[in-house]
């Protein structure tokens, strides 16, 4: 039956599938920061994002649908240069994708976890996309075989990256950039909501992978590299003092700390040329 091949080889308005590899993508990327680089320039070399960050490969219908999840608070400079390099990497791979920024309203100590909670449910309430990338806004990938996509179990994607010496600095490690489908995402309960501040998040996140029955896979040394723009600790993230003793106890907590419990306020949604900003009120700890 030929309208069964058709249908299995093509999308409903007639496109082809994309290539399996795509045709795009090459090896190793060499970053550097322009210093006169400007957003609009960046809009400019990127001509086919539309509105809120999204895109779609124009001759082919793309295979994935990747949802970038970034935590923020005054790191434009950071979020400028990720948004040049990512755009075309992501551009290359053939991906349907969006980017959302997630950005903490107010000076209250930050906290990295909760607003990727938020990332994940407002994301999933616009489309229905198969794999969230939870991404630092100072990293940038180094590698374009470092494929954007889920796999069957969490990815950790940011295995190497020059601030460890493009080492895994220790094996249960899974700060940076992950990846998840919304499966993997609602089967660990999310991420914790009460880390205040720097640090103990990513471990509390890899523990939950295991917990939740599942494994974390990466990439390899070579392909998973990133560059992380040099920083220093932000004013209003302050070192965690808690956060050895909340990891002790993740195994209690985990179920009854996540997204079934994540509280927030919605205080503007705009939809930018090259990503859209969700500024939100995610409160203060108690
Ligand atoms: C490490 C981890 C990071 C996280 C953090 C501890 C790496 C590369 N990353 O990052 O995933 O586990 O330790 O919390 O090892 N941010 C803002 N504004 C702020 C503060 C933070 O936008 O004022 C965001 C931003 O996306 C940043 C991320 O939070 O990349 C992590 O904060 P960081 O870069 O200060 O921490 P770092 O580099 O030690
Ligand atoms: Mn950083």
């Amino acid at each position: 039956n030929l309208s069964h091949l058709s249908k299995a080889l093509s999308h409903g308005d007639g496109m082809p599938y994309c290539p399996k590899t795509s045709p795009l993508t090459g090896g190793p990327i060499h970053i550097s920061f322009p210093s006169g680089l400007t957003i609009s320039e960046v809009q400019r070399k990127n001509p086919l994002v539309v509105r809120g960050g999204r895109y779609r490969p124009p001759g082919c219908e793309a295979r994935h649908r990747t949802a970038i999840v970034i935590p923020h608070r005054q790191r434009e400079h950071h979020l400028k240069f990720l948004l040049y390099y990512l755009h075309p990497f992501l551009q290359r791979q053939q991906l349907s994708y969006g980017i959302y920024v997630i950005h903490q309203a107010g000076n209250y100590t930050f906290n990295r976890a909760k607003l990727m909670n938020v990332g994940f449910r407002e994301a999933m309430r616009e489309e229905d996309w198969d794999c969230l990338f939870f991404h630092d806004v100072d990293l940038i990938p180094e590698d374009d075989r470092n494929l954007y996509t889920c796999d069957t179990n969490p990815k950790h994607a940011a295995i190497a990256m020059d601030k460890f010496g493009y080492k895994l600095p220790y094996k249960m490690y899974f700060g940076g950039v992950s990846a998840l489908t919304p499966l993997h995402y609602l089967k660990m309960n999310g991420f914790p909501n009460n880390y205040w501040g720097w640090g103990g998040e990513d471990d509390d996140i890899g523990v939950r992978v295991s917990l939740a029955g599942m494994y974390i896979t990466r990439p390899s040394l070579k392909v998973g590299r990133y560059k992380m723009i040099k920083h220093k600790l932000d004013k209003g993230n302050d070192v965690n003092p808690k956060r050895f003793s909340m990891l002790a106890k993740t195994r209690q907590t985990w179920k009854m700390d996540g997204m079934n419990t994540v509280e927030y306020e919605i205080i503007s949604r705009q939809y930018l040329p090259l990503y859209t900003n969700i500024t939100v009120n995610i409160g203060t700890e108690h």
